[in-house]
């Protein structure tokens, strides 16, 4: 028996996905650029010399510090390094195709001069419009923005955890007039913006907000037809949060992935998706000692193929230093990733789920509206054949590597519908895409 629907007034508002022109293009994007930077660039993670063991952009939750004396880094925030045609320049050779922008983190400090806040770039050394310079570096570049925006304030008198008391209620409410005087004043100056990112959005006081928050999106989406949303948004009124009491997901794309990959095409419920990782374990911001394990761009360039050949993107973050400038090894990382990418793009962008049975040496993706696939390949057996069991009825018709088409690799067949693929070179020290030309068997 079906499940009856629950009546809901502040549910989903669309079933499956959104078919226009801008989410169109937010689904090929592949790969994509996140980027945190604030104040706690500053104190990178360490504090009067004492290592913070969180996240380096969670520092003022500390309980070493107090808050007036993480406020006071304002005075000390003048960027010189920060050259964000730079920035998106570095971006551009890694082949993001979007960044995702913190104008806000959870400290409360804004990255715009915001009419609605003292505690904006304006009254710091610096003065000028960071997001503004960002916003206008990327889309020179051709690289979309997106707009990360943390609800959850705690540098708001009116911020509140949980409404207790009548004075919450009337702080709140002063609170989310605030949030919605942030957000359009957000869209209204950097319309070339494509969305919002949002984040703190899972205390019980915004859960609250289901009626708000729903005429706050419309506002905005009313402002800016095309406007992207993930389901962090808000909740329905039973608090259901990403997705409502039915089960729909909430917004445009599912925002919940992050730092983790689903493993199968069932678990993201045929929606768009895409997910955010760190480079070391949980350092979202600038941290000095970046401890733990650094990841590797074949590593991340895994987690790339991953996302893709299950119809998502994979969004890489840098935590910029206090001076503006990326560190080095972000750099690195990025170089890389673009090196790779330059050859072996194709089989990223406009891609997505190819129908195809998860097999050991990688990922298959697929061209968007068409029948070329690809084998993105990370593990090569001893053997330098690759086994590869295509879907019933499909014929391998011609097979070359990606970065040099002259390769031709001549498939074995071994049963009907499965293949093994002699490699001419079997020790490949990067991943590689092979392509596929397939037809049907009668
Ligand atoms: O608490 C934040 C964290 O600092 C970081 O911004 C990440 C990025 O996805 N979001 C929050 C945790 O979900």
């Amino acid at each position: 028996m079906p499940k009856e629907k629950i009546l809901l007034a502040h549910g989903a508002h669309r079933e499956g996905k959104r078919t226009d022109a801008v989410m169109e293009k937010w689904r090929g994007y592949g790969l994509g650029q996140f980027i945190h930077w604030g104040l706690y660039a500053i104190p990178g993670g360490e504090w009067n010399g004492k290592q913070y063991n969180g996240a380096a952009e969670w520092i003022r939750s500390w309980n070493g510090i107090p808050n007036a004396t993480y406020d006071s880094l304002i005075y000390k925030f003048n960027p010189t390094a920060f050259d964000a045609t730079a920035w998106a320049k570095s971006a551009k050779q890694m082949g993001a195709r979007y960044v995702t922008f913190t104008t806000k983190h959870h400290d409360g400090f804004c990255m715009w001069p915001s009419k609605y806040s003292k505690y904006t770039v304006a009254a710091s050394p610096y003065k000028k419009d960071i997001v503004k310079a960002v916003v206008d570096a990327y889309d020179k570049e051709g690289i979309d923005v997106i707009l990360y925006f943390s609800v959850m304030d705690w540098s708001h008198p009116d911020w509140r955890y949980e409404i207790k008391t009548k004075e919450d209620s009337v702080a709140f409410e002063r609170f989310k007039k605030f949030t919605r005087n942030q957000l359009i004043e957000l869209l209204t100056n950097y319309p070339k913006a494509k969305g919002l990112w949002f984040d703190g959005t899972w205390d019980k006081s915004w859960v609250k907000q289901a009626a708000f928050a729903d005429d706050l999106e419309t506002e905005m989406r009313k402002l800016r037809p095309g406007l992207i949303i993930g389901s962090r948004f808000r909740a329905d009124e039973n608090g259901k949060r990403h997705f409502d009491s039915n089960g729909v997901l909430m917004g445009d794309y599912e925002q919940g992935w992050e730092r983790k990959i689903p493993n199968k095409i069932e678990e993201v419920h045929g929606n768009d998706w895409d997910c955010v990782m760190t480079v070391p374990e949980n350092q979202w911001g600038y941290n000095k000692a970046w401890n733990g394990h650094i990841k590797s761009a074949n590593e991340l360039l895994e987690m790339t193929a991953k996302c893709v050949s299950l119809g998502g993107n994979f969004v890489l973050n840098f935590g910029p230093q206090g001076d503006g400038a990326i560190r080095q090894e972000e750099l690195n990382l990025a170089t890389k990733i673009g090196d790779w990418m330059k050859l072996n793009q194709e089989a990223i962008y406009n891609c997505g789920y190819a129908g195809y049975e998860k097999q050991d040496w990688g990922y298959f993706t697929k061209k968007t509206g068409s029948d070329q696939v690809y084998m993105v390949v990370f593990n090569v057996p001893v053997s330098g054949a690759l086994r590869l069991k295509m879907p019933a009825k499909t014929k391998i018709s011609k097979a070359y590597m990606l970065a040099d088409r002259e390769e031709k690799i001549l498939p074995e067949e071994i049963n009907s519908n499965e293949y093994f693929l002699k490699l001419k070179k079997k020790d490949h020290q990067e991943p590689f895409v092979i392509v596929l030309e397939t037809g049907k068997n009668a």
